[in-house]
């Protein structure tokens, strides 16, 4: 008999990936959580039915969330990821050389499930430049600041993760900054859900001088088509070329990816909250 994951990605629509078995299924505190072994994706995180990181894509969806916005600086050196307990985005961020990462994760077990069945991910860990907190990323952001650049690598907005996706703590972000701070987060699928984008968008820009959103191409994600949003007082511009390998991740992809479909541009247009 086959086995296969899927994730729902509406009522009529569905993703799968056919496994070769299940490695653990915990339920935390916060969230029921899956780790698998695909035929085609090595192995793969499933938090509340969605789908987090596959071994074989997750360098597209870091890269992305991390180098854009890094690069917008022109010397990250304390650098702060909400969320990203798998450490793939610390993991990305450590090739800027920064003094600190601080990841703030409010489950302890993403990290703990993430050492022992993503250890390519996880290795960032190992660096002692990065410094795990495990609590409310909403918490810390009000208590911390001086950050340089700020990652918000979080799951959908739903569950745990909504607060992460409310003005209030966009106004955080703003003060956890440091003056020329660069900010970038993970919005979902415009495909299917073109609001998260754009109340991101909309809520960063009225505090923040300039915001752009930007799109990447991940297979497991719903539709395949995913966005961010970055925000800064600063132009928003690649300072910096980067000095390291990277799979995605290139100069002319900073540009590209702030190009948007009309379907996306007009319904951040016309976007009200
Ligand atoms: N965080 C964003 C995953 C969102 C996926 N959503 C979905 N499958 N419906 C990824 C965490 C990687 N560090």
């Amino acid at each position: 008999m086959e086995l296969w994951f899927d994730e729902m990605h509406t009522r009529n629509a569905r993703f799968g990936l056919r496994i070769k078995r299940e490695l653990e299924h915990v339920r935390s505190k916060y969230q029921d959580i899956h780790v698998f072994e695909t035929y085609d994706y090595g192995n793969l995180l499933v938090i509340d039915g969605t789908v987090q990181t596959t071994e074989r894509d997750e360098f597209i969806y870091h890269e992305m969330i991390v180098h854009v916005p890094m690069l917008t600086h022109p010397n990250p050196k304390r650098v702060l990821i909400i969320g990203g307990g798998d450490g793939g985005a610390a993991r990305e961020a450590l090739k800027h050389d920064p003094n600190e990462i601080h990841v703030v994760e409010i489950d302890e077990k993403v990290v703990e499930l993430s050492k022992k069945y993503f250890p390519n991910i996880a290795r960032a860990y190992d660096d002692k430049r990065v410094k795990l907190h495990v609590e409310d990323g909403i918490e810390f952001v009000k208590k911390n600041a001086g950050f340089d650049v700020i990652i918000v690598d979080s799951t959908d907005p739903v569950g745990p993760a909504t607060g992460l996706f409310e003005e209030e703590f966009y106004k955080s972000i703003k003060n956890a900054l440091s003056p020329n701070g660069v900010v970038a987060q993970q919005c979902g699928t415009p495909f299917y859900h073109p609001e998260e984008t754009c109340k991101a968008y909309a809520l960063l820009s009225k505090l923040f001088k300039n915001v752009k959103i930007y799109l990447a191409y991940i297979p497991t994600y719903p539709s395949g088509m995913w966005s961010f949003v970055i925000a800064s007082d600063m132009e928003i511009k690649e300072r910096r070329k980067k000095s390291f390998e990277t799979k995605y991740y290139n100069s002319e992809i900073y540009e590209s990816s702030m190009v948007l479909p009309n379907f996306v541009k007009e319904h951040c247009e016309n976007y009200r909250e």
